[in-house]
């Protein structure tokens, strides 16, 4: 224990310094804090039509608590919003009124109370564990790893429980991440380890990807992410919720973020799960390889 956590210390220190050099060469225009400080509303509501070219969707929205009655509007969307949603879909977001008097929408999820409740319940269930373990959270190589629901890139809830009798590969990343050696070169292996097993004859594999930054990422930020790298999401899935949820994961699975403005400065960690959903393997740092880790998975 102590070994791993002058370890991570270390990696820690190295990588703040890698961090705050690209913070200053590469900091982007539009911050999060910036936008968050924008007044926001809480929006549901029901699509009606989708119009890619002109990055708007139509809503038939409830009601907004002291802005408007429920009506139907068209809305400046994202790209990555603009992936997510399709007519019909009942959905929720945050309204943000621009200057020349139009809304925007932003932060799309997929409403579903069922889901929500879900995810919700495990976040509150996962955070009593943490608690409980104190300064014990830490979770060494033999013990289970925690169990969670957070949303995949398609807005749908994903419980740890359905990856039962799969083997998971699984790692910490966000979209935003600048530095070429950490987040993007880790998307890179895993999909590399994708290939690898699949060559190996590993036919119950799972690669998952979770958030650093839940805030930011959302499924359609997600989507985005891993359509523009061509990912194959047939067993590779990205993963984000809410931020308690996030930290507590971050915790148990011993991997440190640090938020500088939009920048985070953080370790990398790499987990094998077994079938029975214990941790059997962890790799700290960048340093891993795609073959290291299939030669520990179970082949069939
Ligand atoms: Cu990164």
């Amino acid at each position: 224990m102590r070994t791993y956590v002058g370890l991570v210390l270390t990696v820690f220190a190295l990588m703040t310094a890698a961090c705050s050099r690209s913070a200053s060469a590469d900091q982007p225009a539009a911050s999060g804090k910036t936008a968050s400080a924008e007044k926001r509303y809480p929006l549901t509501g029901e699509v009606l039509r989708v119009t890619p070219e002109a990055h708007s969707l139509r809503v038939r929205h409830d009601p907004i608590k002291g802005l408007m009655p429920a009506m139907t509007m068209d809305f400046a969307v994202s790209e990555a919003d603009l992936k997510l949603v399709k007519v019909g879909d009942r959905i929720r977001g945050d309204l943000v009124p621009v200057p020349d008097g139009d809304f925007r929408l932003e932060r799309i999820f997929i409403a579903d109370k069922v889901a929500d409740d879900t995810v919700a319940d495990a976040a509150r269930r996962l955070r009593e564990d943490t608690q409980e373990r104190g300064r014990k959270v830490y979770r060494e190589v033999g013990e289970k790893a925690p169990a969670f629901a957070l949303y995949d890139q398609n807005g749908r809830v994903v419980q740890f429980e359905r990856y039962r009798g799969k083997q998971i590969m699984l790692n910490f990343i966000y979209t935003r991440c600048p530095v070429a050696t950490m987040c993007p070169a880790a998307t890179e292996k895993m999909r590399a380890t994708q290939r690898l097993a699949r060559e190996a004859q590993v036919k119950n594999l799972e690669l998952i990807s979770i958030t650093l930054d839940p805030a930011y990422d959302t499924p359609g930020i997600l989507k985005q992410y891993a359509e523009g790298r061509n990912i194959d999401t047939s067993n590779f899935t990205f993963l984000t919720g809410p931020e308690p949820t996030i930290k507590d994961l971050l915790a148990q699975f011993g991997v440190i973020a640090e938020f500088q403005g939009d920048l985070i400065n953080h370790t990398l960690t790499t987990l094998l799960i077994n079938e029975d959903g214990k941790i059997a393997h962890r790799a700290d740092g960048s340093q891993w390889e795609p073959k290291e880790f299939v030669a520990r998975m179970h082949k069939s």
